[in-house]
């Protein structure tokens, strides 16, 4: 009976024993992890967009081949995470029709303008920093195929957030105005990248839950002041300044403590209404559609040859 599959699924979870493809699953667990893996897969081929903006105006060859390389990582990311959201019985094609119908959501992140190339510093310093923080958990969550793809995501993350936070310290020792374009720059995603992790957790209707079934192995505060303790003394370490009034080194927690996040206008991205919404929609519905000759191109061929097979 169904409770008992549930018991004996919950007892494989406390116990740390990863759940696989075939294996019985309750079809909340599965709905959660197709709803959370199929918007990781969106936020890695919509973050493409932001930065690919740059590629043609990378300042030099050293800086244009690392950016070129990050960014096909990011589609490398996408394509394993819409493999695993596979693995659970979604459909590729529907989940990809999801986002272009403007249905499903990905990390509102991607929804702000890259304006300068210190926003490139700023992206993989803070976008892929906040990226890495979150999904470093990822890779002990309960559900195998996800976990095992966040092991290389998270070692790639990893060479992003390097090549941001080279960009940025260059700049931030370069000349008064490259110094300024980097705090600018940081000026701007810094506060998107603290939404980033989401709702705080008294609001967050998915975190109790999905910590129970182990597919969060932390909270979405806990992240983000981890995140907050890391980045602060980098951002010191550079000569630049957080663009927040209130924040504070706690020496009996051992924290900072940061402002208030503008929870609004969090909201309002995600809902479809930030800066680039629109753009980043259509900008991926355009490729499909202008693609769609070789995917038809490419099935002709692949049925003339099996009809050529039979004869
Ligand atoms: N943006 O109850 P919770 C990258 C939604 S990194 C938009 O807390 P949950 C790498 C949430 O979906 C970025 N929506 O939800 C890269 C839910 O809506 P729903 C991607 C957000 O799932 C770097 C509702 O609010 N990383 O791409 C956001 O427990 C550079 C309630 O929230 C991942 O996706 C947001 N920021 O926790 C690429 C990591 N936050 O579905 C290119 C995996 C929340 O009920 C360049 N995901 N919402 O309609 C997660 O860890 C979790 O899903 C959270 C949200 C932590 C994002």
């Amino acid at each position: 009976n169904i409770e008992e599959l549930e018991r004996q699924f919950q007892e494989k979870i406390d116990n740390d024993i990863k759940i696989e493809p075939r294996d019985w699953m309750p079809d909340a667990y599965r709905d959660t992890l197709i709803r959370q893996i199929s918007q990781h897969a969106h936020s890695e081929i919509v973050g493409m967009l932001p930065e690919g903006n740059w590629i043609t105006r990378a300042p030099n060859l050293r800086r244009k081949a690392v950016l070129l390389a990050k960014v096909q990582d990011e589609a490398g990311h996408g394509l394993y995470l819409y493999s695993a959201a596979e693995t659970l019985g979604a459909d590729r094609e529907e989940t990809i029709d999801d986002l272009h119908s403007g249905k499903a959501k990905y990390s509102s992140i991607f929804n702000y303008p890259t304006l300068s190339w210190a926003d490139m510093g700023a992206i993989g310093w803070l976008v892929d920093g906040a990226a890495i923080m979150n999904q470093v958990p990822l890779c002990r969550c309960s559900y195998g195929p996800y976990a095992r793809a966040m092991v290389r995501v998270c070692k790639e993350e990893s060479f992003h957030q390097r090549q941001g936070f080279e960009i940025m310290t260059t700049l931030a020792n370069g000349t008064p105005e490259q110094k300024a374009m980097a705090q600018d720059a940081l000026n701007r995603f810094w506060w998107p990248a603290l939404m980033m992790f989401g709702p705080n957790d008294a609001e967050s209707k998915h975190t109790e839950q999905s910590m129970r079934w182990k597919i969060k192995r932390q909270t979405n505060d806990e992240l983000r002041q981890q995140f907050v303790d890391i980045t602060v003394p980098q951002a010191e370490m550079i000569g630049l300044t957080i663009p927040d009034a209130d924040l504070k080194f706690n020496t009996e927690t051992g924290h900072y403590e940061f402002g208030e996040i503008n929870w609004d206008e969090f909201w309002q991205v995600v809902k479809g209404n930030g800066p680039c919404n629109k753009d980043r929609v259509d900008a991926r519905r355009k490729a499909k559609e202008n693609g769609m000759w070789v995917r038809e191109a490419a099935a002709a061929y692949a049925e003339k040859r099996a009809n050529r097979n039979k004869e």
